[in-house]
């Protein structure tokens, strides 16, 4: 044999069929009970930072406690793969739903908690930021100085009136978080703070929250070196536990819920979102699309059929927010909600 040939290489890849890749007879992972609710607050840590957060929340309650207060989620869940974190586990969630949505419900007098992955998009800021809105796009140079750009004035204007009453006024709470864990304990927290608000807190869960995770006890301290697993990594996630349910018989008992269902596959974006809402007995799941978010969303509600939103081609060209019209369908709702609990504002 000639030795200059060189030996095939070992193959290091697998391959398979797409379709198996995901085993879509398993049975659908409970809601969480109490007992879970132990199992995963007693063994994953707080943040250091939650106590002084949290003080900061209760004065803003004090603060609105006649006001109607959302707390708007948004933004994407990281799961990290070591302690001192190299790697984790991301989702593609840039925070538009939630950012925009959250300038809407200001526009509409709410107070605004707004629990967001840490560098994502941010009310009013998200005109103005990240590469496809780069402030540096806005200005120019004159006489020395740099302005905004004349084009971009009027619309500028509108937007930092708009963020600055709302900054004077106090009514924008920003609280970041990265992680899935972060994320959990900090909306927990939350939730109860905001009892005291009863029925006019209300909650729109938009944030992207990861469904598998690794527990503290297995997540190893320091990065993974690549000769690791030999010829292949293979992780053990468990799934998060679904705490919705917990949250509205016990975390926020009397506050009005709103979950968001995402998809990809449009012939069971009905089906799981009306799963949703049965499961978990709160009071709307708005399905949406991957693909189609920007311009279509589905109300999916109690003892009523699913009720469409969407863009026509003239909002859509004219650059409508879809959120424009999510909202004020929302605070409709919100309103009957107090009103039949039997508070006020
Ligand atoms: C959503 O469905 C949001 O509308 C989006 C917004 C994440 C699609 P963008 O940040 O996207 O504007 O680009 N959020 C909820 C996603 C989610 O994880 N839902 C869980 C699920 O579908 C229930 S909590 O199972």
């Amino acid at each position: 044999m000639d030795s200059h040939i060189p030996s095939p290489p070992t193959r290091r890849l697998s391959t398979g069929e797409r379709e198996n890749a995901i085993d879509r007879t398993i049975p659908l992972f409970p809601p969480a009970v109490e007992i879970d609710e132990h199992n995963y607050f007693d063994n994953n840590d707080p943040p250091e930072y939650l106590e002084s957060m949290i003080s900061g929340v209760q004065e803003f309650v004090k603060f609105h406690i006649n006001n109607r207060v959302v707390l708007v989620t948004s933004g994407g869940t990281t799961v990290p793969l070591e302690n001192q974190t190299v790697r984790f586990i991301d989702n593609f969630s840039a925070g538009t739903r939630g950012a925009t949505s959250a300038e809407y419900f200001l526009e509409n007098g709410y107070a605004v908690i707004f629990l967001h992955r840490q560098f994502s998009l941010l009310p009013y800021s998200r005109h103005y930021s990240h590469s496809t809105n780069c402030f540096l796009d806005f200005m120019e140079e004159k006489n020395g100085k740099v302005v905004v750009d004349p084009k971009y004035q009027e619309e500028m204007l509108s937007v930092l009136r708009k963020y600055q009453a709302a900054k004077d006024k106090n009514l924008l709470l920003l609280l970041p978080f990265t992680t899935i864990n972060q994320y959990l304990h900090t909306l927990r927290a939350l939730s109860v703070t905001l009892q005291p608000l009863r029925s006019r807190a209300l909650f729109y869960l938009a944030a992207a929250v990861s469904d598998f995770f690794v527990p503290l006890h297995r997540i190893p301290e320091h990065k993974i070196q690549s000769k690791a697993g030999g010829n292949k990594l293979l992780m053990n996630l468990d799934p998060v536990p679904k705490f919705l349910h917990r949250l509205v018989e016990k975390w926020a008992p009397g506050a009005m819920i709103i979950s968001f269902k995402l998809e990809t596959d449009s012939s069971i974006l009905l089906s799981k979102a009306r799963q949703a809402l049965e499961r978990y007995s709160h009071q709307l799941v708005i399905g949406n699309l991957l693909q189609t978010r920007k311009t279509e969303v589905v109300f999916v509600e109690p003892d009523a059929p699913a009720h469409w939103i969407r863009l026509t081609p003239g909002q859509e060209a004219a650059g409508v927010d879809i959120e424009s019209l999510i909202i004020p369908a929302i605070v409709k709702r919100h309103t009957v909600w107090i009103k039949e609990s039997g508070n006020s504002a």
